[in-house]
C-alpha cells in the first residue's frame, strides 16, 4: 500500500458550474486525503508548464485558452494508490467514452470541457504538484 500524492485540477468549467464541493466529496468518501488546496487562475506561462507534453498537439491552443479562462481549484490528493485511483474516478479523457459513475461520465459531454485533471503517474504528480504548491503548503 504505497502512499502516493497526485495533483487534481478542477478546471474552469467545474468551478463555474459549482461542482467543486461535489467532486471533493467523492475523494473524501473514497478515503483519500486532501493535503493541499487553492483556487488559482493560471497564467499562460503556468498553463504551458503544466501542459508542456502537449505543446505540439493540434488541441494545444484551445486547451491553453480553456484552462486560463477562469480560476481552477488545485488540489493535492493523497492516499494508497492515489494516482491510479483518482484516474479511475475521473473516467476517460473523452467524456463521451467515460462510464457513468465517473466524474467525467457524470458531469461532462465533450473533451474540451472535461471538468478535471489528474496526474497520469507518480513522476508526473511530483512535477505537477511543484508547479502549484511549495513544500510547506502540502500537509500530511
Ligand atoms: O490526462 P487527461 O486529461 O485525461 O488527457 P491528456 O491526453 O493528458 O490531455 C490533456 C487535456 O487535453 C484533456 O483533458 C483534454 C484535452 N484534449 C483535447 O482537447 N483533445 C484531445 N484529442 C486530447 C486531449
Ligand atoms: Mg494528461
Amino acid at each position: 500500500n504505497t502512499i502516493e500524492s497526485t495533483l487534481v485540477l478542477l478546471k474552469p468549467d467545474a468551478v463555474k458550474r459549482k461542482l467543486c464541493g461535489e467532486i471533493i466529496s467523492r475523494f473524501e468518501r473514497r478515503g483519500l486525503d486532501i493535503s493541499a488546496l487553492k483556487l488559482v487562475r493560471l497564467t499562460r506561462d503556468v498553463a504551458a508548464k503544466h501542459y508542456e507534453e502537449h505543446q505540439d498537439k493540434p488541441f494545444y491552443p484551445a486547451l491553453l485558452e480553456f484552462i486560463t479562462s477562469g480560476p481552477v481549484m488545485a488540489i493535492v490528493v493523497t492516499g494508497p494508490h492515489a494516482v491510479s485511483i483518482v484516474r479511475k474516478m475521473m473516467g476517460a479523457t473523452n467524456p463521451a467514452e467515460a462510464q457513468p459513475g465517473t466524474i467525467r461520465g457524470d458531469y461532462a459531454t465533450t473533451m474540451d470541457n472535461n471538468i478535471v485533471h489528474g496526474s497520469d503517474s507518480v513522476v508526473s504528480a511530483k512535477r505537477e504538484i511543484a508547479i502549484y504548491f511549495t513544500v510547506g503548503e502540502v500537509y500530511g
